[in-house]
C-alpha cells in the first residue's frame, strides 16, 4: 500500500516596508497619524534611552542591562497593536514596550541599578517583571491566557516576547503545547535577533525558520520582518483579533538583529563579523520608519528636533531621579519571592542583612 499524503504545510512572510522605503499599500495598517506618531516616538526613546543607559553604565553608574537597540520595531509594533487590557509578559530586552505600557523609565533604570523595586510594577499595569531565566515567562503568559478564557475576559488576551534562544527550552514547548489545546488567548512573539549571547540562530535550532515551530503545535504562525514596525503592528492585530474572537493562539517569528552587546558583560566582536553587523545596520528599523513618516508629510527635520531635545530632557530626568534616591531597601527581593512571608525566606533575609551590617563595620561600605 502506499504511502499517503495526510497534510501539507506551509509558511507565510510578512513584510509591508522594505529597507529600501518600498511600500505594500494593500498591506499598510490603517493607523492614525497619533498612533503612527506615538510609535516612532517609542522607537526613538527606547533606542536614545539605551545610548545613554551604556554610558552610564561604562561610567558604573548603572548596572548591567540588555540593550534593545535594533529591535524596537519587534516590540513597539505588537505593543501598539494591544490595548491596556492586554498582558505584556516580556523578558528582558523590550524596553521600548514598557516605556509605552507606562512604565517609568527612571523606574527601568532602578532596576538595572539592582533594585527589585524597580522591577515590581502594579498589578493594574497587566505588565509583568522582567524574566531573566531564559523562556520562563512563557509558561506564566498562558496561565494568564488560561485566566482569562476562565474567567470569560472579553478583548483581552496576553502577549509574550521571547528570543530565539528561548525556542530550545522545555518552557516554551510546554506552554505552547497547552496554549494550543486549551486554545487560549495567547500571542507568542519570538523575537529573532540571530543570537543567543554567543551562540548563533544556525546553532541554536536546524529548523530552516523558527516560524515553523507553530505547525508543530497547530497553531497559525508567521513569519515577520521584524524591522518593519507595520508588519508587526499587523502581524500582531491580526493575532490578537483571533485571540478575541476565541480562535486560540498565534506564533509570530519576528526575523531581527541584537546590534549591540547582548548586556553590558559582554564583547560581541570576540564572536561575531564585523560585516554581519553592519549589513545590520542598512535595515534599522528606526531609520526606515522615519523615511516612511516623512514621505506621509507626517514628519521632518524640525520635528526631529524637537523630540531629540524633548527625549534628551527627560532621559536626563529620569536619571537624575534614580540618582537622588534615597532610602533603597537592600532586602526588596525578599519581599517578592512568595505572596506572603514565608519563614525559610525570613531566615535567609535576616542572614543577609546580618552580613550587611559585617561589611559595614568591617569599612567595605
Ligand atoms: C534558564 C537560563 N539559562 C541560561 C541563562 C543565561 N542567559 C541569559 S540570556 C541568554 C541567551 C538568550 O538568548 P535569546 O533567547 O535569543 O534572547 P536574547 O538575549 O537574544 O534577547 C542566556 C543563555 C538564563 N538567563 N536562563
Ligand atoms: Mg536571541
Amino acid at each position: 500500500m502506499p504511502f499517503r499524503e495526510i497534510e501539507r504545510f506551509s509558511l507565510s512572510y510578512l513584510q509591508v516596508l522594505d529597507e529600501k522605503g518600498n511600500l505594500d499599500t494593500d498591506l499598510e495598517p490603517k493607523l492614525s497619524t497619533d498612533e503612527l506618531l506615538r510609535v516612532y516616538r517609542a522607537m526613538f526613546l527606547a533606542r536614545e534611552a539605551d545610548q545613554r543607559m551604556l554610558k552610564l553604565q561604562r561610567q558604573g553608574r548603572l548596572g548591567t542591562f540588555a540593550p534593545c537597540t535594533g529591535q524596537e520595531a519587534a516590540v513597539c509594533g505588537p505593543t501598539l497593536a494591544m490595548s491596556p487590557r492586554d498582558w505584556f509578559v516580556g523578558a528582558f530586552r523590550e524596553l521600548g514596550g514598557r516605556l509605552m505600557r507606562g512604565e517609568s523609565l527612571a523606574r527601568a533604570l532602578l532596576y538595572y541599578n539592582g533594585c527589585e523595586e524597580g522591577n515590581a510594577l502594579p498589578a493594574s499595569a497587566r505588565t509583568l517583571p522582567v524574566a531573566i531565566p531564559v523562556g520562563s515567562q512563557i509558561p506564566h503568559a498562558v496561565g494568564i491566557a488560561y485566566a482569562v478564557k476562565y474567567r470569560g475576559e472579553k478583548d483581552t488576551a496576553v502577549v509574550t516576547f521571547f528570543g530565539d534562544g528561548a525556542t530550545s527550552e522545555g518552557d516554551f514547548h510546554e506552554a505552547l503545547n497547552f496554549a494550543s489545546v486549551w486554545q487560549v488567548p495567547a500571542v507568542f512573539i519570538c523575537q529573532n535577533n540571530h543570537w543567543a549571547i554567543s551562540v548563533p540562530r544556525r546553532m541554536q535550532s536546524h529548523s530552516r525558520t523558527l516560524a515553523q515551530k507553530a505547525i508543530a503545535y497547530d497553531m497559525p504562525g508567521v513569519q515577520v520582518d521584524g524591522n518593519d514596525v507595520l508588519a508587526m503592528y499587523r502581524a500582531t492585530r491580526e493575532a490578537l483579533d483571533r485571540a478575541y474572537s476565541g480562535k486560540g493562539p498565534t506564533f509570530i517569528e519576528a526575523v531581527t538583529y541584537r546590534l549591540m552587546m547582548h548586556t553590558t558583560a559582554d564583547d560581541p566582536n570576540k564572536y561575531r563579523a564585523e560585516d554581519e553587523v553592519k549589513a545590520w545596520w542598512e535595515r534599522d528599523p528606526l531609520v526606515r520608519f522615519r523615511r516612511y513618516l516623512e514621505g506621509k508629510g507626517l514628519w521632518n527635520e524640525t520635528m526631529q528636533t524637537a523630540l531629540a531635545e524633548e527625549i534628551t530632557n527627560g532621559v536626563e530626568a529620569a536619571v537624575k531621579e534614580l540618582e537622588g534616591r534615597t532610602g533603597i531597601k537592600p532586602d526588596a527581593p525578599f519581599d517578592h519571592i512568595f505572596g506572603t512571608r514565608h519563614q525559610l525566606i525570613e531566615e535567609e533575609r535576616a542572614e543577609f542583612l546580618a552580613g550587611l551590617e559585617r561589611r559595614k563595620e568591617a569599612g567595605h561600605d
